[in-house]
């Protein structure tokens, strides 16, 4: 399957090296678009070193923080016109191992799936390093959506995905609303309500080592907001999202 590798990052200069050698290393034969939102600690320039070294790496610079959703919106967009089989969603600090990426491919093409989560919270996945503060807010809030939305996703705020890239049709900034954290929820149930087959594959998610988290109980309480509403909505039949 022809791959792209979408990897935003913001602020991410101690791990960007590391992580795309891991990337290319586990999928070598894929393609890795890095989207950095002008990181004022310089990760767009190393980016920029590491594309001239190897072809198969493209960045793209954007020049203000304009949020997750939006890159990937417009990785996925890249995607679709370039003609790639399979896109990836992978975050730069550490926390998803690409070694998966092989096994998460392998299964889309196998089960015939469209969309492969990296899962925390399935049989065999975990968390390494959270406090378990954070571990009771993920469960909860994944408990908490999966009921509202009626989903059966496990893990619907992960950010490891590989998709099929016909699963991405249709999306663009006029159809998702979420931009943030909860845009990967509304995708996550977007592509599962449309009759796509969803699989979920257990990770071992590892906190970030290095550089700073950009989440804050803002994120959380959005989420919380927009889950509830669209629950509502759906169960007054006002929501199809076919
Ligand atoms: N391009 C771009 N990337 C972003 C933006 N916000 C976050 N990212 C990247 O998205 C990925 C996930 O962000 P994190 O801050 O790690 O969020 P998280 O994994 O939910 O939280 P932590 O557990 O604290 O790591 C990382 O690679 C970030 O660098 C943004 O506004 N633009
Ligand atoms: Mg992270």
């Amino acid at each position: 399957m022809r791959t792209l590798i979408i990897m935003p990052t913001y602020n991410e200069a101690q791990s960007i090296s590391s992580m795309v050698d891991r990337v290319r290393l586990a999928m070598p034969d894929a393609d890795l678009l890095i989207i950095d939102d002008g990181s004022p600690d310089g990760t767009g320039a190393l980016a920029d070193e590491l594309a001239v070294a190897d072809p198969q790496v493209t960045v793209q610079h954007r020049l203000e923080k304009l949020g997750l959703g939006s890159a990937y919106l417009q990785g996925f967009a890249r995607a679709i016109s370039q003609g790639y089989d399979a896109v990836v969603e992978i975050d730069a600090d550490g926390s998803h191992d690409p070694a998966e990426l092989p096994t998460m491919v392998d299964l889309l093409e196998r089960r015939s799936a469209d969309l492969v989560i990296g899962s925390r919270w399935v049989e065999g996945g975990s968390v390494i390093n959270w406090p378990w503060v954070r571990r009771a807010i993920s469960r909860s809030g994944n408990r908490y959506a999966r009921w509202m939305l009626r989903s059966s996703i496990r893990d619907m705020t992960a950010g490891f995905r590989v998709y099929r890239t016909t699963a991405l049709h249709g999306l663009d900034r006029a159809v998702v609303s979420s931009q943030g954290y909860c845009f990967q929820v509304e995708l996550a149930w977007r592509v599962e309500r449309s009759g796509a087959t969803v699989v979920e594959h257990p990770i071992a998610f590892v906190e970030r080592a290095s550089g700073t988290s950009k989440m804050h109980a803002g994120i959380v309480v959005e989420a919380l907001i927009r889950v509830t509403g669209w629950g509502i909505a759906m169960r007054l039949g006002r929501m199809p999202m076919r």
